[in-house]
């Protein structure tokens, strides 16, 4: 951690290319705006928080999952990262920290204080014009929306272990859950949220009834949304029935349940949620 506004951190190294050039923006976010009230924020718990590993312990971990060890001291921002994620606790954003920790790539975590407008600033607003988080920089070039970030580090980090290249069989369902998880949950979730009354059949999204339908069957005799492999799709997914869950508009047992029991018992997943509680509490 370091600096007002600014919080580091150094994941582990597993990454195919080398990084090199300038880090992200720090910036220095200005607007007194006052927030938009976000869903995620309201209805964050700390229920599946566990205890902070030592690194010792993560160290360990990241062996087993294939992953490099961990730096132990965080460093500056500008000199030892070129991939930053402009993150609020409690926000949608959680869901770029969890794949990052998935994907255990070098990171460094730039907080933005909804509370304080810094989403509305100048300078953010260069990074997402929509005034949003999540936002991230790789070697300074802007993403901004979480469903083109996750698609974007899937191929840059992944690997090949997060998504299946063009041509695999399995591209197609990979993009179809990519694009339904911000396409058609995220309205949906609107819809139940804040109880609009809108036409099923004119709306795009559909509804809600209509989406929990499409889950339960998807994911029922399924580990992960796609079968046996977890992908970046499980991310969006993934983080879209663990809120929902959450909020207690989608059930906690059944196919969705259990579903959203496995995503949260990642390591990745539990590590971001330290983070991100860590985060929370700093105020
Ligand atoms: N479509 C965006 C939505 C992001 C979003 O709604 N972020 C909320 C936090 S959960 C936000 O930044 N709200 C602050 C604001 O709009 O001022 C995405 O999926 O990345």
């Amino acid at each position: 951690m370091s600096g007002p506004g600014v919080t580091m951190r150094i994941a582990a190294a597993s990454v195919n290319a080398p990084i090199t050039g300038k880090a992200g923006t720090n910036a220095k976010c200005l607007s007194s705006r006052r927030p938009a009230r976000c869903p995620v924020r309201a209805a964050a718990s700390t229920r599946f928080l566990r205890p902070a590993l030592d690194v010792g312990t993560r160290q360990a971990h990241m062996a087993a999952s294939g992953r490099h060890a961990e730096r132990d001291q965080p460093m500056p921002l500008t000199e030892t990262s070129d991939l930053v994620l402009y993150h609020a606790p409690r926000s949608r954003s959680f869901r770029i920290l969890w794949f990052l920790e998935e994907l255990g790539v070098p990171y460094a975590l730039h907080r933005v204080s909804l509370e304080k407008g810094e989403q509305k600033s100048a300078e953010f607003l260069k990074l997402n014009p929509s005034g949003k988080v999540p936002a991230i920089t790789d070697r300074g070039a802007p993403v901004a929306e979480s469903g083109a970030i996750v698609a974007y580090l899937a191929e840059r980090y992944g690997n090949g272990r997060f998504s299946p290249a063009p041509g695999d069989p399995d591209r197609g369902a990979y993009l179809q859950w990519l694009f339904y998880a911000v396409g058609v949950m995220e309205p949906c979730f609107g819809e139940k949220f804040f109880k609009w009354d809108v036409p099923a059949r004119q709306a795009g999204w559909g509804d809600f009834a209509t989406m929990e339908r499409v889950m339960t069957e998807a994911l029922a005799g399924r580990t992960w949304i796609l079968g046996d492999a977890f992908t970046a799709a499980d991310i969006l997914i993934g983080s879209n029935l663990h809120w929902g869950v959450l909020w207690h508009i989608l059930p906690s047992e059944g196919p969705i349940g259990s579903y959203a029991d496995r995503c949260r018992a990642r390591p990745a997943f539990l590590e971001a949620t330290r983070i991100d509680e860590e985060l929370a509490a700093q105020g």
